[in-house]
């Protein structure tokens, strides 16, 4: 009996500076376990007399249950120390603002789409938006391009394999709208689009544009050059003088290059402008007939003006950035310069 108590105490005793979980799992196995001590008494009771037997049993049964009892205290304690521990080092307030440094701000495509929309909404335009996988009809036929258009080569194309298609301009969502709702309306459809295309300085095979429409009665080649002065002016925050080329562009006729005056040189020639003193920033012209038709809107009561430009080599000329890759690239020192 006496050993009984010796070993309690013991094991009491040991348990005191036990302070981690491992630590109490090999104390139970010392004091608990099948070679422990506490069991060696047990076992060795064989050869004691049936009354003491009773009362040695009896009396290593109480100090095993107050073993384990202790035990599982202790292991309460440690677990609510650790978490303690843990909740202590990790604290933080979240209600405080983050540190300067680590501020994220709008990707500068993001932040001009956004000033694009807001000079167009202040002259009412709605913001429009299309898919990114797009099939034939909306990327191409309705736009006046039936298949075996060569026109079809001036933008090559991402198919999939059931048929359809990552969209190569925003001038797809013209068609959806079109399509939907009946004039007058205008509208500017800002958005990614994708071309599989050789990859340089300035063509990537993802790129971003800001396709606008108008349609409306008596509407002249006038008008869209005023509404593109206009938004180029807000955009660049100065005058700029503007001048239209004949381009070509199946859904629209006739269709123009708008060619900005170089801002940089003013018009004289410099590298920027390729010593032109004019730089091609977009396409526009007045929508075809044969896409009012398509869209079931009578070219013979309606008619309207189309654009659409490459946001990227906006961005490019605000920034000087001399290849278009960096946009992609991922590589977060770009971004944080453009800030
Ligand atoms: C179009 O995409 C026509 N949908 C624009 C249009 C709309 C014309 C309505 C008339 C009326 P284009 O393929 O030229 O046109 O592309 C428009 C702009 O996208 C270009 O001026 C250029 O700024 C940009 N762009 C074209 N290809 C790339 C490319 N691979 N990488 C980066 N920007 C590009």
């Amino acid at each position: 009996m006496n050993e009984l108590k010796s070993i309690e105490s013991q094991a009491l005793q040991a348990l005191e500076s036990v302070t981690s979980i491992p630590e109490l799992d090999q104390w139970k196995s010392t004091h608990l376990g099948k070679k422990s001590s506490l069991m060696g008494v047990l076992k060795g009771m064989k050869d004691a007399t049936p009354e003491m037997r009773k009362e040695m049993g009896a009396e290593a049964n109480r100090i095993k249950k107050g073993l384990g009892a202790s035990w599982e205290k202790r292991r309460q304690e440690i677990s609510e120390a650790e978490v303690n521990a843990r909740l202590e080092k990790e604290w933080l307030d979240i209600t405080l603002p983050l540190s300067h440094d680590e501020q994220g701000h709008l990707h500068p495509i993001t932040r001009y789409s956004r000033k694009i929309e807001d000079i167009f909404t202040k002259m009412g335009f709605k913001v429009l938006e299309g898919p990114l996988v797009e099939d034939d009809w909306h990327n191409f036929e309705a736009l006046n391009i039936p298949p075996e258009h060569p026109a079809r080569d001036m933008q090559d194309t991402f198919f999939m394999t059931n048929g359809s298609l990552l969209r190569t301009h925003t001038s797809s969502v013209q068609i959806r709208t079109m399509e939907k709702i009946q004039p007058p309306f205008r509208g500017i459809a800002p958005g990614r689009v994708f071309r599989n295309e050789e990859v340089d300085a300035c063509h990537d095979n993802t790129f971003y544009q800001v396709e606008g429409i108008l349609i409306d009665k008596d509407i002249s080649v006038a008008n869209m050059k005023y509404f593109l002065r206009t938004m180029l002016r807000e955009i660049f925050e100065k005058d700029v003088e503007v001048r239209l080329r004949h381009g070509y562009f199946p859904f629209v006729e006739p269709g123009f290059e708008l060619d900005l005056r170089c801002l940089l040189c003013e018009g004289k020639g410099c590298p920027a402008c390729k010593h032109v003193g004019w730089s091609e920033l977009m396409g526009c012209g007045m929508v075809h007939p044969k896409v009012l038709e398509a869209c079931n809107i009578d070219p013979e009561v309606w008619g309207g003006f189309a654009f659409g430009m490459g946001l990227n080599r906006l961005v490019m000329n605000h920034y000087d950035i001399d290849n278009i890759r960096h946009f992609v690239s991922g590589d977060l020192r770009f971004v944080q310069q453009l800030n």
